[in-house]
């Protein structure tokens, strides 16, 4: 199907959907508001997943264009950044990967390193420019024998957040499992001692501090996600 086609019927589905909404100011049904916009919602990720072309590569920038200082966000002010020992770290595995020996971050570093100097941009309306290295989250999920025919990438942090992506999105070449920010590891506040780095999703979408990767069919939301935020979010 061309992507004239697809529009034509996303937009024909998207009247459907509409529909429910008449009644959205009936207030017997004040949840079909609420029912309207999450069905919006589900929909359209669908569209951004159907839209979405793996080979589209997000834009890259010069190191002149490095924003400094660099802009910490989280769920929690700066100082309470969670701190991960990183002689004792271990990213763990879990669903459909055939290999779940735990990683330990020497081991994490004997991989081939990529490095972007990429845009990270924030639901809450700013962007920041800024250089990740790190390992291809393609090259780490053939090499642990993962099944990449599952649905999605699904990630815990050392601070209790979690996240979860599409397996296309997983697959990108400018996916990556970062270790070094701005040349050097990364500091606790910026997602130390691992984080994905996704530069085709908004910023909430690329977790901090990952201790737990698992491959698989099953749903598993995040964070923001769950309290209503898009779940593709490609930027
Ligand atoms: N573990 C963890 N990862 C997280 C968050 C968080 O609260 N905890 N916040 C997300 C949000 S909303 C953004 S915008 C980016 C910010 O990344 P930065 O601090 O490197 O700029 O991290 C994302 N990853
Ligand atoms: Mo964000």
């Amino acid at each position: 199907m061309n992507r004239r086609a697809l529009l034509h019927r996303a937009l024909a589905l998207g009247a459907l959907a509409a529909l429910p909404g008449c009644d959205y100011e009936n207030p017997q049904n004040p949840d079909l508001a609420d029912d309207f916009l999450h069905a919006m919602s589900w929909f359209n990720d669908r569209v951004q997943q159907a839209l979405f072309n793996p080979h589209t590569l997000a834009p890259t920038f010069s190191p002149d264009q490095i924003t400094q200082p660099p802009r910490f966000n989280a769920f929690y002010d700066i100082s309470d950044a969670p701190v991960v020992d990183p002689a004792t770290y271990q990213l763990e595995l879990g669903g459909q990967i055939s290999d779940k020996t735990p990683w330990t971050l020497q081991k994490l570093r004997t991989l081939r390193q990529e490095s972007q100097i990429t845009r990270l941009t924030c639901v809450e309306g700013w962007r920041v420019i800024g250089q990740w290295s790190g390992i291809r989250l393609a090259d780490f999920l053939r090499r642990t024998g993962a099944d990449t025919t599952c649905r999605y990438v699904s990630f815990k942090c050392a601070d209790g957040y979690y996240s979860s992506i599409d397996m296309e999105s997983a697959l990108h070449p400018q996916t990556i499992l970062a270790l070094d920010f701005l040349g050097a590891p990364l500091t606790p506040p910026f997602g130390a001692p691992v984080r994905l780095r996704i530069p085709t999703k908004l910023g909430f979408k690329n977790p901090k501090s990952v201790t737990y990767l698992a491959v698989g069919n099953v749903y598993t939301g995040g964070y923001w996600e769950d309290q209503g935020y898009n779940w593709f979010s490609g930027s």
